[in-house]
């Protein structure tokens, strides 16, 4: 573990901006860097957040910072969840301990935030597009600056990043591309491009080997033609001897690599004669995941994301009970259990997404696609033809990139794939780029489609039980981050289309969508408190819905609230209004959920309190509406 060995002078306090890191000496660097990684354990132990990649790129984004000249030169980063040191070194610094806190500083890069962040990211492997276009922009405009992404081993796999390599390789573009290798998305990463890139990770001979060859032909008068062609030719077949296949260099980038990414002084040396470099470059560094901090080296994976934490035993501070993911895993691992036809897919989410026992228990039967979420619903699409029935387990966020997918691949073939969505609804802490509050919405727009939200632990576990036994078709359980409260009438049996009334009241009709369905209940204590009796439904189905049953209580209540942790537009919300309209009983609804804008971070329940959605929230938009 680091320690703090008194030698330090106190060098963080002196940076405010990249200028302040020019003239420091590698030493110094070197100091800075453990600074650095005392300063990240002590704020993201109390806040939070993506510790273990960001102590794995300290001195990355040191050097970065000492060869370019930001904010003219541009870093993109990919991901973005590994821009923490970035933040301190540009100005952040002491804005740090509200890290990922309502109205405080996000977890990832935001223009608005700072003029050295240059493009949001937050979903993965879109890093090299972005850059690119902003070559090609400075480009046209005559302008003449460095444009580089940083993007991981992880992120590569994803497909967007391939295809902007495809584009980029070719292109006689001046780009940097820093490709931060440390064998992990994260978990381990998987794939045959990540078996690759560990080959050529073990294999640090051949950059020394070809950098000394390269200055060797350099020296060589330009009357030495022949001998040039003649080691050219020595040159492809050492090359080809250690490595069989240079992606990247077949590809059309100039490659550099691999080089050790904790030392601040070779990563200088190479990126400073990678941006004089002509074309697309690409510079692969080797670096450890966690570095400096043992527990988060021993278990990258666990202190990926972290909650707040002890430095000392690396333990989380209020680890929770059981939440829905891991619901869902336990469940699905039974279901796995009577029917071998079950199938999971998670698209690098092992962890996150419940399924870490379901591969342990049927690894013939899991598959990890690496950061890939178009693939992996084709795949299901796949599998679901030649007889299999796949559950796709993937976080709510993360299925926005792969709309096409489930609508050209497996809706409109009607094909009996489950999706799994995790994280459905507001988040939190990771803020707008992380929000699940589109997938109602646009989910709504996929023919024959059927989309459930389960409103209890126990409610989502009878939903499996009918998407995987009973239904056929494509369809979609949504559930929340977290832990959830039960109800009674959680058990009621799951039957097509239908709803259920959990309260009876008179005055006006509460439906609350999932999760929701509590703060919903907190409410109706409020509002009955006011003399206000109130009719609560749980609509279970958010498609194809109930009317009969939200239509009978419209009648005598008049009056209907639909409550949504999603945005407004074009969803459940949206649709009892219309049935409301259509139907002509003199029922109005009123929707209470998010604005059609990006919902910032913080933690839930602050943004629940913020935009009306916790119990005191939805009491007075309902006294409101009732005058
Ligand atoms: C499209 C998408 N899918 C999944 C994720 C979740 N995710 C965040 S970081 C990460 C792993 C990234 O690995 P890598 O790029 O190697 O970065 P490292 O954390 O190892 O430095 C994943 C899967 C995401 N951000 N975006």
């Amino acid at each position: 573990m680091i320690k703090n060995n008194g030698i330090s002078k106190g060098y963080l306090s002196r940076i405010n901006t990249p200028e302040d890191i020019k003239g420091l000496t590698y030493d110094e660097m070197g100091l800075l860097a453990e600074e650095i990684r005392l300063f990240l354990l002590d704020s993201v132990s109390k806040t939070g957040g993506h510790i273990a990649s960001n102590l794995g790129v300290v001195e990355l984004t040191l050097a970065l910072h000492k060869v370019l000249n930001a904010p003219t030169d541009k870093i993109v980063w990919d991901v973005g969840h590994q821009t923490y040191v970035h933040k301190i070194l540009t100005g952040r610094k002491d804005r740090f301990d509200s890290l990922r806190q309502l109205d405080g500083i996000s977890g990832f890069p935001k223009t608005q935030e700072s003029e050295y962040d240059v493009f949001n990211t937050g979903h993965s492997s879109t890093s090299v597009s972005a850059a690119l276009g902003m070559a090609r922009a400075r480009d046209l405009s005559g302008e003449d600056y460095t444009v580089a992404a940083v993007i991981g081993d992880g992120a590569l796999s994803g497909g967007m990043a391939l295809e902007a390599l495809n584009d980029a390789g070719m292109s006689q573009t001046n780009l940097l591309i820093i490709l931060n290798d440390n064998g992990m998305s994260i978990a381990p990463n998987v794939g045959g491009l990540s078996r690759y890139l560990s080959k050529i990770r073990v294999r640090p001979f051949y950059y020394k080997t070809r950098e000394s060859m390269q200055a060797f032909v350099d020296s060589i008068p330009k009357s030495g033609k022949r001998l040039r062609k003649f080691l050219h030719r020595i040159k492809s077949a050492i090359k080809s001897m250690f490595i069989p296949s240079m992606f990247f260099e077949d590809l059309g980038f100039r490659y550099f690599g691999p080089i050790d990414g904790h030392d601040i002084e070779e990563m200088v040396r190479v990126l400073e004669h990678a941006k004089t470099m002509k074309g697309p470059v690409l510079v692969h560094v080797s670096t450890i995941k966690g570095k400096g901090y043992k527990f988060a080296e021993e278990k990258p994976d666990i202190y990926h994301g972290i909650a707040p934490f002890e430095i000392e035993t690396g333990h989380v501070v209020n680890a929770g009970s059981e939440n829905y993911s891991g619901v869902f895993g336990e469940k699905i691992c039974e279901l796995a259990r009577k029917d071998e036809k079950i199938i999971a897919i998670t698209a690098a989410m092992t962890d996150g997404t419940g399924l870490s026992n379901f591969r342990e228990l049927y690894p013939k039967r899991f598959f990890d696609v690496g950061i890939a979420e178009q693939h992996a619903v084709t795949l299901a699409a796949g599998l679901a033809m030649g007889g299999a029935k796949p559950v796709v387990a993937m976080y709510s966020t993360f299925l926005q990139r792969a709309y096409d997918q489930v609508l050209h691949d497996v809706a409109l073939q009607n094909l009996h794939v489950i999706f799994a969505i995790d994280r459905a609804g507001v988040v939190g802490d990771d803020g707008e780029t992380h929000q699940g509050i589109y997938d109602v919405s646009f989910l709504y727009t996929i023919p024959n489609m059927t989309i459930l939200s389960p409103a209890s632990p126990n409610e989502l576990k009878n939903m499996l039980d009918y998407a995987v036994l009973k239904h056929q078709g494509p369809i979609a359980i949504r559930y929340p981050k977290g832990v959830g409260r039960e109800f009674t009438g959680s058990d009621t049996p799951i039957e097509f289309s239908k709803g259920i009334v959990l309260k009876e009241g008179t005055s006006v009709t509460l439906i609350g969508v999932g999760h929701m369905l509590k703060n919903v209940f907190d409410a109706a204590l409020l509002l009955e408190k006011e003399g206000i009796s109130c009719e609560i439904i749980n609509p279970r189905f958010l498609r194809p819905v109930d009317d009969e049953l939200i239509l009978s209580s419209a009648k005598k209540t008049k009056k209907v609230v639909v409550i949504e942790d999603v945005i407004k537009d074009g969803g459940f919300g949206s649709y009892v209004t219309g049935l409301l309209n259509d139907a002509h009983i003199g029922a109005y609804s009123k929707i209470i959920g998010l604005p059609d804008k990006g919902i910032e971070h913080g933690k839930r329940e602050l943004i629940y309190k913020k935009y009306g959605l916790d119990a005191e929230g939805i009491k007075a938009s309902v006294m409101k509406e009732l005058g």
